[in-house]
């Protein structure tokens, strides 16, 4: 069966590159299965509007946060904080609550594998990073007390 779909990938594939222009071809390609581009939004009332993002390993991860609300930084700052398996989110935002110099994302922490700036209302941000292992990741932000309603689940396939 798996051999049969093999087949049947590469012979379709054989016909769409021979159909379709080989630029155009490389493209969707590179949108389809090595790179995925995420927009998640945050807001004044500290929330995001995903609970739930799944990547596939190694997939090259474009991750765009806005923040749609007016507040400013200082009263409603959001960012999106990737932490590994297993991070304990309570001993985590405590941590992040004393890093008010580096923006709420202690410097020294191994829980994080990635993390964007902090933004106030109307600001956006872009990262880009490579899926890690498979597995169950969380993601919060970790401006003092919003991780509680603000976290969700980042499931690498
Ligand atoms: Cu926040």
């Amino acid at each position: 069966m798996t051999l049969l779909l093999s087949v049947l990938f590469a012979f379709s594939s054989l016909i769409t590159s021979v159909l379709t222009p080989s630029l155009s071809f490389m493209s969707e390609m590179e949108n389809s299965s090595d790179k995925i581009e995420i927009v998640i939004e945050s807001n004044d009332q500290m929330r995001f509007n995903l609970s739930e993002i799944t990547v596939k390993q190694g997939q090259t991860v474009v991750l765009t946060l806005k923040h749609m609300g007016k507040l400013p930084k200082a009263a409603m700052g959001h960012n999106w904080v990737l932490l590994q398996p297993d991070t304990d989110l309570a001993t985590f935002a405590m941590k992040a609550m004393k890093a008010r110099d580096n923006e709420y994302v202690p410097a020294e922490a191994p829980e994080v594998v990635v993390n964007t700036i902090l933004l106030g209302g109307g600001e956006e941000t872009t990262i880009e990073f490579e899926a890690p292992a498979p597995g169950t990741y969380s993601f919060i932000c970790s401006f003092p007390g919003h991780y509680a309603l603000m976290q969700g689940t980042f499931i690498v396939e």
